[in-house]
């Protein structure tokens, strides 16, 4: 496989409604899109950063400056027989795992397309369909919680996420908990709290939660060890895990006893497929995450999300959950039973709509 060009554009979408977290709101959605062109086959790829450095300390204005001048340049022209040797490629570039990983998408989705194979069967998963949950952000009060959950269950959606943040925790879980007992409940701080702040977390210990998402910060192992030590709940690291090194090293620190797999966060699918291998072989379940994906990326994490290892639901809601206008079509819908269906046609198995694409173009670049 050799790359030709390549188009990247910085997009604005408007979500359907805010998305707050521990460390702010989201009105609107940022990403990059990247198109590939090699073997007379087209691959595109998302780049999830947002605008803000919130989650990570990537956004669409370091990557755009890392893609266009760096990574780009070092990848276009050189041949590849699988997009997982473009780790190799990129090895004299240093971190920004988000930016690495859409053109990693971009190359499996041209390799798709050559070999007429799905993503899912590229990346030795089952196909089919995979059972997924909502992500819920932070909400003005209790009330109006208790109905945005009630009315994402009225959905179909039996596994709901709640983010947190000191002094919006405890309340609103045990209000969620109370409301929908049988409900697959779990937590999500991003790195919000300190270990001086466990006694929270040992009182949510009692709300038989599926998993505590990255409560301590994202580089501290050790503390999230200590804290595990003290509580019966799974611990869920995220944003501490940047590769299959950091997953091996946190369980076997303790630090956490589910792992949740995001490509972006880890560089790629390639790396993302390593961190599921090696969770499977210990026994460790993985879901996968999400980044408020367009239809593109949300394509290749359902594909990831059908290897055997994925025993949890992912972050990865019908596209109603996010954007009433999305890029790629066919849009992806709840099943009855909390399942959304994994593309089977080639590549990524999405068609891109580029009528929307240029509406929420902000900028572009040829390569
Ligand atoms: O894609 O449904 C989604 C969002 C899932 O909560 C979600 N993601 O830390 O896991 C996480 C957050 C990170 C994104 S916040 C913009
Ligand atoms: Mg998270």
């Amino acid at each position: 496989m050799r790359i030709q060009s390549a188009e990247l554009r910085h997009l604005r979408m408007g979500l359907k409604s805010p998305f707050e977290t521990s460390f702010g709101v989201e009105v609107d959605r940022e990403c990059l899109i990247l198109r590939l062109e090699g073997d007379g086959h087209l691959g595109w790829g998302e780049c999830v950063a947002d605008r803000a450095p919130g989650y990570c300390y990537e956004t669409t204005g370091t990557a755009w400056h890392v893609l266009t001048e760096f990574m780009l340049p070092q990848m276009l022209g050189r041949s590849l027989v699988s997009p997982a040797e473009l780790r190799q490629v990129l090895r004299s570039i240093r971190g920004h795992p988000l930016a690495r990983a859409a053109i990693e998408m971009a190359l499996w989705d041209v390799h798709g397309h050559a070999q007429g194979a799905s993503l899912a069967r590229l990346f030795g998963g089952r196909g089919g369909r995979v059972e997924v949950g909502v992500s819920v952000g932070i909400q003005p009060n209790v009330d109006r919680l208790l109905r945005v959950v009630g009315d994402y269950v009225a959905e179909g959606y039996t596994r709901v996420k709640l983010k947190i943040k000191p002094g919006r925790d405890m309340v609103e879980a045990g209000a969620v908990r109370q409301a929908f007992p049988d409900l697959r409940l779990q937590v999500d701080a991003n790195s919000a709290y300190t270990l001086e702040q466990a006694r929270v977390f040992r009182e949510m210990d009692g709300l038989g939660l599926l998993l505590i998402e990255q409560p301590l910060a994202e580089d501290d192992l050790l503390d999230h060890a200590r804290l595990q030590a003290q509580l019966q709940t799974p611990i869920c690291l995220d944003e501490s895990i940047l590769s299959a090194r950091h997953a091996r090293q946190a369980l076997e620190l303790g630090a956490c006893r589910i792992i949740n797999i995001k490509p972006a966060r880890v560089g790629g699918y390639a790396e993302a497929i390593a961190v599921h291998d090696l969770c499977r072989e210990q026994a460790v379940p993985v879901w996968c995450g999400g980044m408020l994906e367009t239809g593109i990326g949300r394509a290749a994490n359902l594909a990831l999300a059908s290897l055997p290892g994925f025993t949890l639901p992912g972050d990865i809601s019908a596209t109603d959950r996010y954007y009433d206008v999305d890029i790629a079509a066919p849009r992806f819908s709840l099943n009855e039973d909390s399942t959304i269906n994994v593309p089977d046609g080639p590549g990524l198995g999405v068609s891109i709509d580029l009528d929307a694409l240029d509406r929420f173009t902000l900028r572009r670049a040829v390569l």
